[in-house]
Order: C-alpha cells, then sequence, then structure tokens
C-alpha cells in the first residue's frame, strides 16, 4: 500500500492502482469521458485531469498512485481546465442537441452541465462527414464522434472483431472501418455492442420506426407484433422503472394502443425452436453427426462464425432463430387459421438487438417468396413510438398476449438470458432421452453470467458436456480451443452479446453487468412464475405438431423452420 493525499485529506490505497481507481476507492468523483474499465484507460479525453504535485496536470485515468503523491482533483484550475477541455471537444461537435436521439441521455451533454460548461469560444474548421447508413442494423455520424475511441475498443476486446479503427492522423482522424469503407463491407457482427459504448449518437441503430408508422397506418395490412423476451425486463427503464421490473403486461397493451391488429410473443417461438433444436441435438447424438452442436438464434453470432470461421457451419443448427420461426408460423399456420392471404399479413417484432434487423433482411429467410417478417425495432425505438404516441406506459393497465401464438412457458422466457436456451433445451431433452421427469428445472450450473461456463448432464448413462458463452471474442476462443482438440462438448450456446439478449444492442442506454444481471434475474423470475416450464408441454405448440407440422425436423418443419448459411 501507498500513502496519498488527495484535497488535502490523507489517504492509504493499494499501489499499483491509477489515480482514478484509487479516487473510485476513496468515493471521490473525477468526472470521465473516453474511459471504459478495463476497456478503455487511454487518457485521450483529458476530462479526468487532475493536479498531481511536481507533475503538473495529469489525465487520472492511466497516472499510477506512488507514495508521498499529493492530488488535487478538484481546484479552480483543474476545474477551469476540464471545462477548457470540453470546449474544444465541443467546438468540433453538432450543436444538435434538440433533434439529436441520445439528447438527455448522452453523457457529453451531462457532462458539459456538470463542468458548467457557458458557451464554446472556439470555432474552426469542421469535416463534414457522409453518414454510414450501408447497414440495415447500424449506423455511424462521424460528425458526432468525440474519438474517445470506446467503440474501437469494445469491437476489439469485448467481441473480438476489430471492425472499427481511427484512420488518418491528426485533425483528419476518423473511427471507421479500415480504409474507411462501409460497415457493410467488413466482418461487422452488427451486435450494437459500440452503440453501448458509444457516449453521444456517432453510432446508432438503424430507425425503423417511420416504417412501422406506416404498417399502422395501413387499413389493408393484418399487423401482428412479436415482443422478444428480453424487452419485457428492460423497457421500464425507458419510463424511469428500475432494470428488471417485468412490464410485459403493459408492453401489450401498449402495442394494442398503438394499433397492432394481435400482439404475440417470441417466447411461443422460443418454445417451438426448442422442440426442433432438442430434436436436432438427440438425432446427432445418435447418428453420429456434426458435434459440438452450436445453437443458431443469435443473428450477431451467426455473421461472426460466417466470417470468421465457417469451417464449422456445419456444427451450427439449422433452425431459424425464435424471430424467424415466428414470421413463418404467422403467415402459414396462423394465415391458414384465420384464413388471410399471408401477403396481407406484416410481422412486425420488437427486439434488444441491432442485429435481428440484419437477420430478417438476410435473403434465406422467407418461404415460397414470402418474408418472414417485414420489420424489425429494438426496445429503445419502441419507446420512442410510445412517447411519440403520448401513451402513459406507467399508468397502463395490463393485458394478456394474443393467442394462439402468444401461449407460452417459462422455458421460451429464459432464451433472453445467457445459459437460457441451453437451459430450456435440456429440461426438454432430458424428459424425452430420460423418459422420466425432471425434479428440479433450474440447471444452477448452467446459469451465471460469466463469460464463458461449463456443465455437464447426464442423459440415458452418458455424460453429455455442454458449454455456454456470451460475448464473441468468448465465442472465438472457445471455438478455437475446441479446433485445437483441447476442449470436447457436444452441444454448445453462443449469445453475441455479453450477458445474452437481455445486453442487447438494441436495449436501453446505459447497459453495463450490472443492469445485464438485474434484466436476468427478471427472465428468471418470470420462468419461476410459470405453470408450464417446459417448452414440450407447451398445449399450442403440441396442437401445432398433431394438425400441422407433424414430428419435429419433418419436412413441413424443415420448409419454414429452418435455414442455411453463407460460407
Ligand atoms: Fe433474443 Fe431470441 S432470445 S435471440 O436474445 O433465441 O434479440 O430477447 O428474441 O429470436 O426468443 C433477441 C431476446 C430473441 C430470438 C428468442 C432466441
Amino acid at each position: 500500500d501507498v500513502n496519498i493525499e488527495v484535497d488535502g485529506q490523507e489517504f492509504e490505497v493499494e499501489s499499483g492502482q491509477t489515480i482514478l481507481e484509487a479516487a473510485c476507492e476513496l468515493e471521490i468523483k473525477i468526472p470521465t469521458l473516453c474511459y471504459l474499465k478495463d476497456k478503455n484507460e487511454i487518457g485521450a479525453c483529458r476530462i479526468c485531469i487532475v493536479e498531481v504535485e511536481g507533475s503538473g496536470y495529469q489525465p487520472a485515468c492511466t497516472f499510477p498512485v506512488s507514495d508521498g503523491l499529493v492530488i488535487k482533483t478538484n481546484s479552480p484550475r483543474v476545474r477551469q481546465l476540464r471545462r477548457l477541455n470540453m470546449e474544444l471537444i465541443l467546438a468540433n461537435h453538432p450543436q444538435e442537441c434538440l433533434q439529436c436521439e441520445r439528447s438527455t441521455n448522452c453523457e457529453l451533454q451531462r457532462l458539459a452541465k456538470e463542468l458548467g460548461v457557458e458557451g464554446v469560444r472556439f470555432s474552426g474548421e469542421v469535416i463534414d462527414y457522409e453518414l454510414d447508413d450501408s447497414t440495415p442494423s447500424i449506423v455511424r455520424d462521424p460528425n458526432k464522434c468525440i474519438q474517445c475511441r470506446r467503440c474501437v475498443s469494445v469491437c476489439d476486446k469485448v467481441q473480438g472483431v476489430k471492425a472499427l479503427f481511427p484512420n488518418h492522423r491528426g485533425f483528419e482522424t476518423i473511427i471507421s472501418p479500415a480504409f474507411n469503407k462501409s460497415l457493410e463491407d467488413v466482418a461487422c457482427s452488427f451486435c450494437g455492442q459500440c452503440i453501448h459504448a458509444c457516449p453521444v449518437a456517432a453510432i446508432k441503430e438503424k430507425d425503423n420506426t417511420k416504417e412501422v408508422w406506416q404498417l399502422l397506418n395501413d387499413e389493408k395490412k393484418h399487423v401482428v407484433v412479436q415482443i422478444a423476451p428480453a424487452v419485457r425486463v428492460s423497457l421500464g427503464e425507458e419510463f424511469g422503472l428500475d432494470p428488471g421490473t417485468l412490464v410485459a403486461d403493459k408492453l401489450v397493451t401498449a402495442c394494442r394502443r398503438l394499433g397492432f391488429d394481435k400482439v404475440f410473443d417470441t417466447v411461443f417461438s422460443a418454445d417451438l425452436t426448442i422442440m426442433e433444436e432438442a430434436h436436432e441435438l438427440i438425432s446427432r447424438l445418435e447418428t453420429g453427426g456434426s458435434l459440438p452442436l452450436l445453437t443458431s438464434c443469435s443473428p450477431g453470432w451467426i455473421k461472426y462464425i460466417e466470417h470468421f470461421h465457417n469451417d464449422l457451419l456445419p456444427n451450427l443448427s439449422t433452425c431459424k432463430s425464435p424471430q424467424q420461426m415466428f414470421g413463418a408460423m404467422a403467415k402459414s399456420y396462423y394465415a391458414k387459421m384465420k384464413g388471410i392471404n399471408p401477403e396481407d399479413i406484416m410481422v412486425v417484432s420488437i427486439m434488444p438487438c441491432t442485429a435481428k434487423k440484419f437477420e430478417a433482411a438476410r435473403e434465406e429467410m422467407e418461404v415460397d417468396g414470402i418474408r418472414d417478417v417485414d420489420s424489425v425495432i429494438t426496445t429503445r425505438e419502441f419507446a420512442k413510438m410510445i412517447k411519440m404516441a403520448g401513451i402513459d406506459f406507467l399508468n397502463l393497465p395490463g393485458d394478456k398476449f394474443d393467442e394462439p401464438l402468444g401461449i407460452t412457458t417459462g422455458a421460451g422466457d429464459i432464451f433472453g438470458v445467457t445459459g437460457g436456451v441451453m437451459e430450456a433445451a435440456l429440461r426438454t431433452v432430458y424428459e424425452k432421452v430420460n423418459g422420466d421427469e425432471l425434479e428440479r428445472l433450474e440447471f444452477d450450473n448452467v446459469r451465471g453470467f460469466a463469460g464463458v461456463r461449463e456443465a455437464e448432464v447426464n442423459l440415458n448413462g452418458e455424460e453429455i458436456k455442454v458449454a455456454i458463452i456470451n460475448g464473441l471474442r468468448n465465442a472465438n476462443d472457445l471455438l478455437e480451443a475446441i479446433k485445437a482438440g483441447e476442449k470436447e462438448y457436444h452441444f454448445v450456446e453462443v449469445m453475441g452479446c455479453p450477458g445474452g439478449c437481455v445486453g442487447g444492442g438494441g436495449q436501453p442506454i446505459p447497459t453495463n453487468e450490472e443492469i445485464i444481471a438485474k434484466r436476468g434475474n427478471g427472465l428468471y423470475s418470470i420462468d419461476a412464475s410459470k405453470n408450464i416450464r417446459k417448452s414440450h408441454q407447451n398445449p399450442v405448440i403440441e396442437k401445432i405438431y398433431e394438425n400441422y407440422l407433424d414430428n419435429p425436423g419433418g419436412s413441413k418443419a424443415h420448409d419454414l423452420l429452418h435455414t442455411t448459411y453463407r460460407s
């Protein structure tokens, strides 16, 4: 330990820390902007500047503590320098706060206010960059970029994708894909974790709300909406509720008031996915198919494996994701049941995910020329629509999802949290293979939020090895270990985003580890409260196999519910 003085008070702190880390433990607040703990500690923005006796003014996020260090975090000169640095950043930042999508949820705006910036005294040359809206998922606006490099770090260190770099030098530096390509032309997974990293609106989702308003206004169309599991534990945050607050019932009412003709649930098609995927796992185990079976419901992960590990595509489950299975069922089974021409049914998805926009747009995702899903909006875009419609969300009465595609089990709800697809699958696979009833439905060693988890399950006397991965960098490391023969599994769940869909790139901002855990636990509590908690016991799904699909893995199921990948 070392002794330091901070703002006139003596403290003993751990050696090897930075001033910022020490101050944080002492609960002395130093403002930061470019800093992201363990990910981006580069002292770029100079907002965390402090006065260090003998060393002048230093960024607290990179300067190490040492014995006898005397630090001032709050002197008039320190405050003035922070304001000056902020003014320099603002001088090159569009002053469009009123119209900006991050207005009132922008770190730059909040800091400028906290630091007491009253105006920007500087002006000079500004480069006018083109928007990069080349992808169906993510839009880059380099004009708003403050070059904090948080997106660069997250894309590299958390996701291992490395789609973004600082290009050029000095005044001309731009954060973009290499050689200033557009995002569409590089190996971006569209996971949207860069959006959570961005303190401003330099990276955002592609806005599809206008398209959804148009569909809702079209009287000739029968517009159905599906709501992803993870949205019901996060949407409340957009209205001031705690992360993890359960708002499914209000969400349903909000959808009805917006004018959707039917309000259905992706949790229903998550149950359906389990039927197909469990069948696939059992048949690969029995017939010696490609193992480990890798889950296929996270579209960022799918795009990642197509770019980086396409030798393992035969291991991917051929199941479409629940989002796409829902669309296919809505325009076949439901259309037939209701006597509506499938071309008149429009499927809108509310997803916690930016890559779901890309998934819905993939050319593979249609049956007989009819698209599975017509439009995808994120949790954030949905909140925006509710606000635009003047709906008083917090005071809405609750309501239930519509039948039949809104009848669900707890197994489907936990899809939205890392480990949930695995647990849901194991509940079904275990009972199908072992033929006896599971006594305890919770698979404790599959739960948790660590990036990599492993478990073993006894199936008919054989130990089946499973792994659960979240975050694409962790996925890469695991795939490398599998290829090197260092690890062997039968079944691996991969979710592209840290924490699974509860940490998706379309979720409310901020999203961080603590918030992710609260949302995840919210989903576990929904599961625990349900009467039916195993997908194969979903009464609607039982009926659909009886009357419509025949068997899991059968030919009709294949046409509607399975897909192919691009190598
Ligand atoms: Fe997910 Fe899904 S669990 S990927 O995170 O499988 O986005 O919430 O909707 O499709 O169900 C996202 C969430 C989904 C799908 C489901 C899966």
